[in-house]
């Protein structure tokens, strides 16, 4: 433990250093005066695009970045529903350990996408939020995507021991205007927003206890990220060397704070296959393909990118033979990869 505390001090410390070395990016000020937050005269700087998904048919007239790391569940998110949904992005790999890729952002979390819009560019935050946009702007043809976002504001609040938390209000809530929504129930609303706030708040929490698990299964989990992220063509040899070890030692550790905190069972692998089978049978009790009926809704993306975020570790290997997702995750698999674009790496 000793040593392993070592290596992460001094890792972490050669971090900080290169982090501050890296962050000369000035956060771009972002409210404009008339209640538009995070809207920008100017885009921000990117230097590497790391692909472009070209949709032929994307008829949105949306420009996106999207700035993520590519094994981050609620970036897959993000990156299932534009899939789906058909539309075209630049998608830009941001460097875990520097976020150099971030640095003209306030927010410093992934997802966060920049979408070009005739006033400038908007940057909107939160996988959830981001999709409940999303969806709302794409219902119908000549919304005004700024108006949109304006239903989701952030909210600041302070906890009972004084910490300063914010919240974005309504992010599971789509946008139907005044009329009710035609083409969908209201049961069929509530359904889909309670499990992809089920998906958040539960799904996910069983994710990294599980591809932490061990040492190895963590450094493992890295390098998987490595190849999948495409690290050596984005990062340097020493960027990866750094990500791929500082994260491995301190995701094994938080690993382990997580599975407490969230209370999952003795045997981690176990609350993983219980919740995926919960969820298993409510599509089941459908019985259609997906929760969404004929074709995936909101909650099946979530869900879904929850399990492609950590597809290739010895966990999800371990969920496939113990859980009964696999056929509903094929068909995903299959809906999603006909609907994306091209993808075309620069
Ligand atoms: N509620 C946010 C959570 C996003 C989040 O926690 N992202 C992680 C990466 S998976 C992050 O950026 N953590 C901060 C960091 O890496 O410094 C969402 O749904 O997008």
């Amino acid at each position: 433990m000793a040593v392993v505390g070592f290596g992460v001090g001094a890792l972490a410390g050669l971090g900080y250093m290169y982090r501050k070395m890296n962050t000369k990016v000035m956060p771009i000020a972002n409210i404009d005066g008339k209640g538009n937050s995070f809207l920008f005269s100017e885009p921000p700087p990117v230097d590497v695009i790391a692909r472009r998904v070209e949709n032929p048919t994307d008829d949105s007239g949306l420009k996106i970045t999207l700035f993520q790391y590519q094994a981050c569940p609620f970036c897959t998110k993000v990156r299932a529903y534009l899939d789906f949904a058909g539309v075209s992005y630049d998608v830009v790999e941001v460097n875990p350990v520097t976020k150099k890729q971030v640095g003209w952002s306030i927010y410093k979390k992934v997802p966060t996408v920049i979408i070009k819009v005739k006033e400038g560019y908007q940057q909107l935050n939160d996988s959830s939020m981001i999709i409940s946009s999303l969806a709302s702007f794409l219902r119908e043809k000549n919304q005004d995507l700024l108006k949109i976002v304006k239903f989701y504001p952030v909210v600041e609040y302070s906890e009972e021991d004084g910490s300063k938390r914010s919240e974005i209000m309504n992010r599971y809530f789509l946008m139907f205007g005044d009329e009710e929504p035609v083409d969908r129930t209201k049961e069929s609303i509530v359904e889909e927003r309670r499990w992809r706030k089920w998906s958040d708040d539960v799904l996910m929490h069983t994710l990294s206890p599980n591809i932490y698990r061990t040492w190895d299964e963590s450094v493992a989990a890295f390098r998987m990220f490595d190849k999948n992220g495409d690290w050596e063509r984005i990062f340097s040899y020493w960027e990866r060397q750094l990500v791929i070890y500082v994260g491995a030692a301190a995701m094994y550790m938080i690993g382990k704070r997580l599975k407490k905190r969230h209370n999952l069972l003795e045997d981690v692998r176990l609350s993983l296959y219980q919740e995926v089978n919960h969820f298993m049978k409510a599509v089941k009790s459908k019985g259609t393909p997906f929760l969404g009926g004929d074709l995936p809704n909101l909650a099946d993306l979530a869900v879904y990118a929850c399990l492609v975020s950590i597809d290739g570790s010895v966990a999800f290997d371990d969920l496939l033979s113990n859980s009964s997702v696999a056929p509903w995750y094929t068909r995903m698999q299959q809906v999603i990869e006909s609907r994306r674009g091209n993808v075309i790496r620069i």
